[in-house]
């Protein structure tokens, strides 16, 4: 007996799927959308609560030889329980306890930490010594050896951004405890923030362009000051203000290869346009308040809250007190840029400012 076509087509159907195969025609625009369609969602973690239960970690939880961090990472509630804050990006809180010791590891992970109190802790990378200051931005570029301590009774709290989540996805992630808790060091401490933390200038007798920057450490003090001399300047982004990408002095590239480093100031009474990218955001407070408006919703931020902008959500800064805010953040454009993926479109209607439709609600999972 003829089949009809629908009958046919039901069959086919039943065929891919037998022979793990799966029509175009039947995917509609989950794999190819009009435009991005981020799992992960605007959010944000308070301070006060992020720091009472690192706290609380730092009593109760040992650090493990021949392992682990104390590090705390932000799950977005949008990714389905991964400890990821965008699909690209992992921030953690970590606590380090006085006199403790989180023993030498490396692994291809990307990784930063901002200073948020460092309490005479340090973190040696790749046998170079440095001393974690508050506002300090810290680099580990991939399979150098890591190990963090401290000389001091106080315990030390910095924010770690890593590249784990695209690592994952690339399946290039390798691990390795170096067996030891601490590297030696046979250099001076602070040694390569001596040698090349000026930035504008280089020890004259080395050529080489390293795919890195040379120095461990952006320092605060250089890092204000770059900030208050641009607001000197009388130039500024529309969207984002007084905004600095940390880079690296040798080559002008973001300072990891698959996501960046920005510090920027919103000076009082600042509101920016909006606008929107292809890449995810992880903002971290360092100082002052204010609020970003994310997609219509209002995301009131204070000193220590952590907050994300997904993939091509329109997204403004406001600080409407007569403080200057200091925002800490890292994105993941340099993958885009380098995937030839990124693009950019500014919000036009309404003079650039978006209609604030509700306030941001932790509760509403
Ligand atoms: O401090 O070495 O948040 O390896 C995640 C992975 C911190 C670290 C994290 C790590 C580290
Ligand atoms: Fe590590």
């Amino acid at each position: 007996m003829n089949q009809t076509n629908e009958e046919r087509i039901k069959n086919l159907l039943e065929n891919f799927n037998k022979e793990s195969l799966q029509p175009l025609w039947t995917l509609e625009h989950d794999i190819m959308p009009f435009k991005p369609k981020p799992q992960s969602v605007a959010w944000l973690w308070k301070w006060d609560k992020l720091y009472e239960l690192a706290e609380e970690a730092g009593e109760v939880i040992t650090l493990d030889r021949g392992g682990d961090r104390r590090a705390i990472a932000l799950a977005n509630p949008g990714l389905g329980g991964m400890p990821f804050a965008t699909e690209t990006l992992w921030m953690a809180v970590q606590w380090l306890n006085g006199h403790e010791v989180a023993p030498a590891h490396r692994h291809t992970p990307q990784a930063i930490r901002f200073i948020v109190d460092g309490a005479g802790s340090y973190s040696t990378v790749e046998g170079d010594r440095v001393y974690l200051e508050k506002g300090d931005l810290v680099l580990n570029p991939p399979l150098l050896w890591h190990d963090h301590g401290s000389d001091s009774d106080e315990r030390a709290i910095w924010i770690d951004g890593l590249d784990i989540p695209l690592t994952k996805y690339l399946n290039a992630n390798f691990f390795e405890p170096m067996g030891k808790d601490v590297q030696e060091v046979d250099t001076v401490k602070n040694f390569s923030v001596l040698k090349y933390g000026a930035g504008t200038m280089k020890p004259a007798w080395e050529r080489e362009k390293p795919k890195y920057p040379p120095m461990s450490t952006f320092k605060w003090s250089r890092t204000e000051q770059a900030l208050n001399d641009l607001a000197s300047s009388g130039d500024s982004s529309p969207y984002d203000d007084i905004a600095l990408e940390y880079v690296n002095p040798l080559t002008g590239d973001p300072v990891m290869k698959t996501f960046s480093c920005w510090i920027q100031m919103i000076r009082p009474g600042v509101h920016t346009k909006a606008h929107r990218e292809v890449c995810s955001t992880v903002y971290f407070v360092f100082e002052g308040s204010g609020y970003s408006i994310i997609d219509g919703v209002k995301f009131e931020w204070q000193k220590g809250d952590l907050f994300i902008i997904p993939n091509w959500k329109c997204h403004e800064h406001v600080n409407p007190t007569g403080e200057r805010a200091i925002l800490f953040s890292i994105n993941d454009r340099p993958t885009m840029d380098l995937l030839d993926k990124y693009r950019e479109e500014a919000y036009t209607e309404n003079e650039g400012h978006q209609k604030v439709n509700a306030t941001f609600d932790p509760s509403k999972k």
